[in-house]
This record gives C-alpha cells, sequence and structure tokens, in this order.
C-alpha cells in the first residue's frame, strides 16, 4: 500500500481504518484453512474441571477478590489548566481552536475535579468501591514536557491519593491519557519522533519516585490507537483529535511505534523507580472478533481475525508476544514502521496485567476465502448507545478476554476491564432523579458476560467502569455523557443517577443483580 490520499482517509472510524490499513477484507496468504485448525482448538471451557465460580453461574456471583472499581482520566475531568503550576497540553491547544470540538467545549473546568476531588473522592466511597483508575497529567508534573519537575502539581496527586486511601479506596494510576505537554508537541512534534518515548520515560521517573510510596498499580498508557492512528492518519475535516497530519501510513504506523517504545521504556522506569513491588500494566482497546455463532467454524475463524485487526496486531502482540503480528506485517509491507535492533526487546517488557477498554466489537464468521474469515458489516438499525461507535455487544466483552487467554496464549496473564460503559441521553426528570435504564440495560450485558469469563477459568480480576462521572468526552466536549454520576456543569452539582445505585447493589452483593 503506498502513501495514503487524504480523500482514503476522509472520514474515517475505526471500522474504516480496519479495512484501509489492509487488515479488514482483502484475502491473506494464511496456509492453514480454518475447518482444519478447528480440531486442535484449545478450549479453556472444556479443558479445565468446573470451578466454585462456575457452579454460581446463574446468580452472576463474581469472586471474593473480585476488584470493583470506576474510571476516569485527568483532562476529561481536573480542569484548572492554569493551576498549580500547570501549562497547557496538545488538548487545551486543539480544543480552543474553534470548531474543533463541539459547541466550543474545552476541558479548562471540566469537573472541577481539582478543587472538587474530596467531595467527589466521598462519593465513590458511598458507590461502595475499593478501586479508582484515573491518570496523572504529565503537564501538571512536567510542564515543559522535560526538564524540571513541578512539585505543586505532584502535590494534587499526593493529596487525591491520600484521599482516596482515607476512604479504603486503592488508586490505579494511568501516566498517560492523551494530555501531551504542548511544548513537546512544538519542540519535535509529539508521537513523531522517538525523543517522546524516552521524554516519558523520564517523566514515569518523576512521577514514580515521588508517588511510588502511595501508589503502587501503574497503567503507563492508555489506547495506543486513539491518540496516534485515530489522530496522526486522520485527515478529517475539522481535525478530531490534536496533532499535525502525516501523509504516509508508515508515518502513521511509526507513531504507533513510538508509543509502544514509550510504554517498554516506561515499564522500566516504573519498576527502577518503585520503592515497593509494583503492579504495571498496558491499557488497550483492543479488537474484539466476536464469533458469529459458537460453532467450531466461527470460534476459529474469530480466533485468525483476531491477529488481523491493527488494534491487536499492531499493539498487543509486540507488547505481549515481543513480534509484530506476522500476518499484519506481510499486509502491511513497506507501509510497517521502521523498527531498529532492540526496540522488540524494550516493548516486550513482563507485565503483571494487562488492561481492557470494552464498549464494542466486530461479528466475524467462517468464509469460504483465502483467509477463512470475513468481518461482518453490521445491519443499519443495528442497536447503539447514544454514541455512533457503541453497537451493543456484550459477547464482545467474553471475547476480548478469552482472545487475549487463548488466542494469544497468554492463560496466566491477569487481565482487567479497566474501561467499559456507555453515553446515554441523560435527563434530569421533574424528581430530580436520571433514570438511565438505558445504561443499567447495556452495563448488566456486559457485566454479564464479564461474569461467563470467570466462570469459565480466564483470569479477569477487576472491572472499572468508564465512568465515574460525566466528563469532557473529546472532540464531543460534553454532550455525550458516560458517566453513573450526573453533573450539571453549570453548578458543579453531581447527582448519582439510577445507574449509580444499581451498581452500588452490584458490588454491594458482588454479582450482577
Ligand atoms: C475511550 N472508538 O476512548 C477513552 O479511554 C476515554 O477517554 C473515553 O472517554 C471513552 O473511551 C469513551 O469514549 C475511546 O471510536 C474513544 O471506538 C473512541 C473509541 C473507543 C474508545
Amino acid at each position: 500500500m503506498g502513501a495514503v490520499t487524504s480523500g482514503e482517509m476522509f472520514k474515517i472510524n475505526r471500522r474504516d481504518l480496519l479495512t484501509w490499513v489492509g487488515l479488514g477484507s482483502v484475502a491473506s496468504s494464511l496456509p492453514i484453512a480454518i475447518a482444519k485448525r478447528v480440531a486442535s482448538q484449545p478450549n479453556a471451557a472444556s479443558d479445565s474441571s468446573p470451578t466454585a465460580s462456575q457452579k454460581l453461574t446463574t446468580t452472576y456471583q463474581f469472586p471474593e477478590n473480585f476488584f470493583w472499581g470506576v474510571a476516569t482520566s485527568a483532562y476529561q475531568i481536573e480542569g484548572a489548566v492554569s493551576e498549580g503550576g500547570r501549562k497547557p497540553s496538545v488538548w487545551d491547544t486543539f480544543s480552543a481552536i474553534p470548531g474543533r470540538v463541539e459547541n466550543g467545549d474545552t476541558g479548562a473546568v471540566a469537573c472541577d475535579h481539582y478543587h472538587r476531588y474530596k467531595t467527589d473522592v466521598e462519593l465513590m466511597a458511598k458507590l461502595g468501591i475499593k478501586h479508582y483508575r484515573f491518570s496523572i497529567a504529565w503537564p501538571r508534573i512536567i510542564p515543559d514536557g522535560r526538564g524540571k519537575v513541578n512539585e505543586e502539581g505532584v502535590d494534587f496527586y499526593k493529596r487525591l491519593v491520600d484521599c482516596l486511601r482515607e476512604h479504603g479506596i486503592t488508586p490505579h494510576a494511568t501516566l498517560f491519557h492523551w494530555d501531551s505537554p504542548q511544548a513537546l508537541e512544538d519542540l519535535y512534534g509529539s508521537w513523531r519522533s522517538r525523543e517522546m518515548a524516552s521524554d516519558f520515560a523520564d517523566y514515569a521517573t518523576a512521577v514514580v519516585s515521588r508517588l511510588g510510596d502511595r501508589i503502587t498499580n501503574w497503567m503507563t498508557i492508555n489506547e495506543i490507537p486513539s491518540f496516534t492512528h485515530m489522530a496522526y492518519a486522520v485527515d478529517k475535516q475539522p481535525p478530531k483529535a490534536p496533532s499535525t497530519r502525516v501523509s504516509s501510513l508508515k508515518e502513521v504506523w511509526q507513531t504507533c511505534h513510538n508509543a509502544l517504545l514509550a510504554h517498554g521504556l516506561g515499564c522500566q522506569a516504573i519498576r527502577a523507580a518503585s520503592p515497593s513491588s509494583c503492579s504495571v500494566a498496558l491499557v488497550a482497546d483492543i479488537g474484539v472478533t466476536v464469533p458469529l455463532t459458537e460453532s467450531a467454524v466461527d470460534v476459529a475463524a474469530a480466533q485468525q481475525a483476531f491477529h488481523t485487526s491493527w488494534f491487536n496486531g499492531g499493539i498487543i502482540f509486540p507488547v505481549l508476544t515481543g513480534a509484530y503480528s506476522p500476518v499484519m506485517l506481510e499486509k502491511l509491507g513497506a507501509d510497517a514502521p521502521a523498527i531498529q535492533s532492540g526496540d522488540l526487546k524494550i516493548i516486550h517488557q513482563p507485565l503483571d496485567s494487562l488492561g481492557i477498554n470494552n464498549y464494542t466489537g466486530n461479528y466475524i464468521r467462517a468464509a469460504d476465502n483465502k483467509q477463512g474469515f470475513e468481518f461482518l458489516d453490521l445491519p443499519k438499525a443495528y442497536p447503539r448507545m447514544y454514541i455512533p461507535w457503541i453497537h451493543i455487544l456484550p459477547e464482545s466483552m467474553y471475547w476480548g478476554i478469552r482472545h487475549v487467554s487463548e488466542t494469544l496464549g497468554r492463560k496466566n496473564l491477569p487481565i482487567f476491564i479497566t474501561e467499559n460503559g456507555c453515553a446515554a441521553q441523560d435527563e434530569v426528570n421533574d424528581k430530580g432523579e436520571v433514570i438511565d435504564t438505558d445504561r443499567i440495560m447495556y452495563l448488566r450485558q456486559y457485566l454479564k458476560a464479564a461474569h461467563r469469563a470467570i466462570s469459565e477459568g480466564y483470569p479477569l480480576k477487576g472491572y472499572f467502569l468508564w465512568s465515574f462521572m460525566d466528563n469532557f468526552e473529546w472532540e464531543s466536549g460534553y454532550s455525550r455523557r458516560f458517566g453513573i454520576t450526573y453533573v450539571d456543569y453549570k453548578t458543579q452539582r453531581r447527582i448519582p443517577k439510577a445507574s449509580f445505585k444499581w451498581y452500588a447493589e452490584c458490588i454491594q452483593q458482588n454479582r450482577v443483580v
């Protein structure tokens, strides 16, 4: 595939990208016919003898030590963008340009969590969570991207984490959730440069050496495709994410490769700086291939297709196996990133767990073509939540977990669902309540699918619902609400929605209710 023209990149979405990079529908040279592989399929469900949790299937009871949590990210909730020594991130710059974000929204105030973290944490305690995933803002810690550490920025996270711990909530910190320092964009174009990886590692050292006495659960980077492929490659007018467009697919893959290097160097930096033993993970938005039926041939087709989705082949394959998916590299040809010697070793760091962000998936069935499978288009009226890309596929929760465990052959790697949730068209009724039965419907089905994975012996250890409260939903601004807590942005009042009460009941009963 040659250079990508703007026409090809126009109006791109995740599904289009899959096809565009040549991995969605083009026949591959896979030698083995799916049907022949079926006989040798490992099957965790039938291989393992029933566990205690399997016997409890009908009550949807979760294991005693299951981590129930919620997730947020810094730019989406904190606000206070010019306080405490923070300097701009690329999202401050981007959202300030008229027309980029819906309604001209920016993260300047967001949920004002920087000032309201105490009452927010009190509300989390009322919800009953014992685990909270949040992110640390690089531009608060090292406002110029590299160099001097801003201790005032560090102090905010000390206050937050101390408050969490006082409420019996364990912090899980993501080091990078897309808010990179503008200074590094100006200096060398952010992820277009390999320098970003070493600057990220220095930032990780700065954070962990200061907060490692309080935080032992670290996540390096959130969703690499979202700020590389979905940013540098997307020639949409107006652009939907910060970053300068690049002109070839190879350059897009290079930004992604640089982010993988940052993850690897970041893992090393975290372990070197942590004063005690800690847990390190990557957060991945894997491409979940869901078999149309669970016939042996469709299951095998979905497993094969899992290799070719670039979300997987180009991200979790190198991270978890030390090599890009060969099927994918073959398809990319000259568009594959330049890989320097030693890079894959850096990228392939031992991980304590993998975080999966799961919202939706793709249906796959076995097909009589060279590659043996096909991605299925969804009917026009296929049900979605209140944002176009969230098609309701609860089975994607189960299959995402199973594919990482089984298809990638990492059956002992603990898995966390680091995000799952949806937008809904929430309204405050005349009783002052938000009755989001649609969100409850969505969450309940996905949690049942998570339960299925556990009951079949897959190592799902915890679940972080996205999101604790409504927040700045990137290019959609405040127009899309993902929270189980409603935020009245005019008054900053928090209203727990019906889904908040439902989730509290799940946590309390330790099962899907
Ligand atoms: C994730 N898609 O982003 C992010 O980690 C969150 O910051 C975000 O608020 C949340 O999901 C909801 O959007 C995604 O187009 C953005 O498939 C877009 C997609 C997936 C995840």
